[in-house]
């Protein structure tokens, strides 16, 4: 069962034992984030804080911050299982399947067509409408979350935007630094939808609409952070996710549909060329990323509910929530690589990779020079371009142990016949990264070399005990008298 909103997942986390209700007061500035991050290291559960200081709404932190709660926001037990399911949606009927596999494959293509989001009249999140000059983001309790950052920032905001004409509806996760009562600074990155959008608008010298919604279903937060190639709708991913399509109401001042269920929404418009310094702001790779020139948000208008929660969360060094969202999409979006590239049976993007840099493949290798072929194939794919360190094993490891990955790159990979070492778009966040041009990349090749991959020499068979008698001593374990 999918949630309505983010008070029936409040609920359910609630009675499952995974939220705590603080109700002694705490400051936004700060002293929220300093706990979000004490929780979220110490494995804690999600956090609602009824009375932020100077402030009437509460504020919600470390909601997807488990691997449990991370399933559980994507209406499921485990997020294996979810992409399978996924996966089973996607996957069309081969071109030479029989007629009863294609009859079987219809409901699944049908179901997915029922996942468009559907517009309704009115909705809770408009309850309470305040336009013009009366719109305020302030009265919002958002977070500043360390001691060197710009200002407060929004931090889990879905950011709605469309092109001008009206198609591509993209709904992306950037955050937000309040600038005053009506002024917000928008980071997307070059590379992202939003941005793309932006300048479709731009070119025709236009200002561009732009609704941020906070709440509603976990899965629109989720799917928000998805990376979906442009032109796929977060929307549709929300309502497959879901099972149901995600309700939308219109907003009032701005030609946009958000979902009804939101907490909250701020409407505003982003005019063409407007820059303003944003940041910097504790970032997830661990550091600060600077200042730098990002388009500006003028508010036109913020709508909420009457007894509104305002959900947020708080990046910096690994393990930080977000690692859990991109765990989910790590999970997901393995079957989507999959249809492409068959060979690849796990893959890890580690924590302290943050995302970008570093990203452990595992292969069925079935020709020489495969590992290669993947690691190009990677970086082509998507928001995978990026990745700077790539480091392909055999089928036999394990890539969730890091331990053991670099067990292998030390044992099989000679430096200067496995690197392959080329060049490609950087993470704009990856302050390493020459400042023009492309950045460096790295491919490592520690999967076992083939007679053709390293002539002249033989490649031994790790060890591995007999498993009769691994087995066998197991079983009379107790009888040797260990424990
Ligand atoms: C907590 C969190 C914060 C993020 N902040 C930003 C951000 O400020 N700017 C940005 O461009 N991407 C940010 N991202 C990544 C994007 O949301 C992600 O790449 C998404 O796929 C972008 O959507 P798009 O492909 O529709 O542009 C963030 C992700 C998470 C989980
Ligand atoms: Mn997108």
């Amino acid at each position: 069962m999918p949630a309505q909103d983010l008070r029936q997942f409040i609920a359910r986390l609630e009675s499952a034992g995974q939220l705590r209700r603080v109700s002694a007061a705490v400051s936004a500035d700060l002293e929220i984030a300093e706990i979000a991050s004490r929780l979220v290291a110490e494995d804690g559960p999600a956090a609602l804080f009824e009375h932020v200081e100077g402030h009437t709404m509460p504020v919600l932190v470390g909601a997807f911050a488990s691997m449990q709660r991370m399933a559980w926001a994507l209406g499921g037990e485990d997020l294996d299982a979810i992409a399978g399911r996924l996966a089973g949606l996607l996957r069309p009927p081969a071109a030479d399947a029989g007629l009863m596999e294609k009859l079987k494959a219809a409901p699944r293509l049908l179901k997915a067509a029922g996942a468009r989001p559907k517009a309704v009249r009115s909705g809770p999140c408009q309850e309470v409408v305040r336009e013009g000059e009366a719109a305020d983001v302030s009265a919002l309790p958002v977070l500043t979350c360390w001691p060197g950052d710009g200002g407060p920032f929004l931090t889990l905001p879905q950011v709605y935007t469309a092109d001008p004409d009206g198609a591509n509806r993209n709904v992306g996760m950037y955050r937000l630094q309040v600038f005053g009562p009506r002024r917000l600074g928008v980071h997307w990155h070059r590379d992202h939808d939003g941005a793309r959008n932006y300048h479709a608008w731009a070119d025709r010298g236009e200002a561009m609409p732009v609704a941020v919604a906070l709440g509603g279903d976990p899965v629109l937060t989720y799917a928000a952070t998805a990376p979906l190639p442009y032109g796929m709708d977060e929307l549709v991913l929300a309502g497959i996710l879901r099972g149901e399509p995600v309700r939308t109401v219109r907003c009032r001042t701005v030609p946009l549909a958000v979902p009804a269920d939101a907490e909250i929404v701020i409407e505003g418009t982003v005019r063409p060329g407007e820059t303003a310094v944003e940041g910097p702001f504790g970032d997830h790779t661990g550091y600060y990323s600077p200042a730098d020139a990002y388009p500006v948000l003028h508010v036109t208008a913020v709508t909420h509910r009457a007894a509104a929660i305002y959900p947020a969360t708080v990046v910096g060094r690994f393990p930080k929530e977000d690692c859990y969202l991109a765990k989910a999409t790590e999970r997901l979006f393995l079957p989507v690589i999959r249809t492409v590239l068959p060979e690849v049976v796990d893959l890890n993007l580690p924590l302290f990779g943050v995302f970008h840099n570093w990203a452990f493949v595992r292969i069925r290798k079935t020709h020489a020079h495969q590992a290669r072929k993947v690691m190009h194939a990677l970086w082509g794919m998507g928001q995978m371009m990026v990745t700077k360190f790539l480091v392909v094993v055999d089928e036999g490891v394990d890539v969730q142990n890091t331990e053991e990955v670099l067990w292998r790159v030390g044992a099989e990979v000679d430096p200067r016949r496995d690197l392959l070492t080329t060049t490609g778009p950087a993470d704009v966040l990856d302050h390493a990264a020459p400042a023009d041009g492309p950045a460096g990349k790295v491919g490592i090749d520690a999967t076992r070399k083939w007679p053709d991959e390293a002539p002249g020499r033989e490649w031994p068979e790790p060890i591995r005990s007999d498993p009769e008698v691994a087995q066998r001593v197991a079983r009379r374990w107790a009888e040797f008298g260990f424990e």
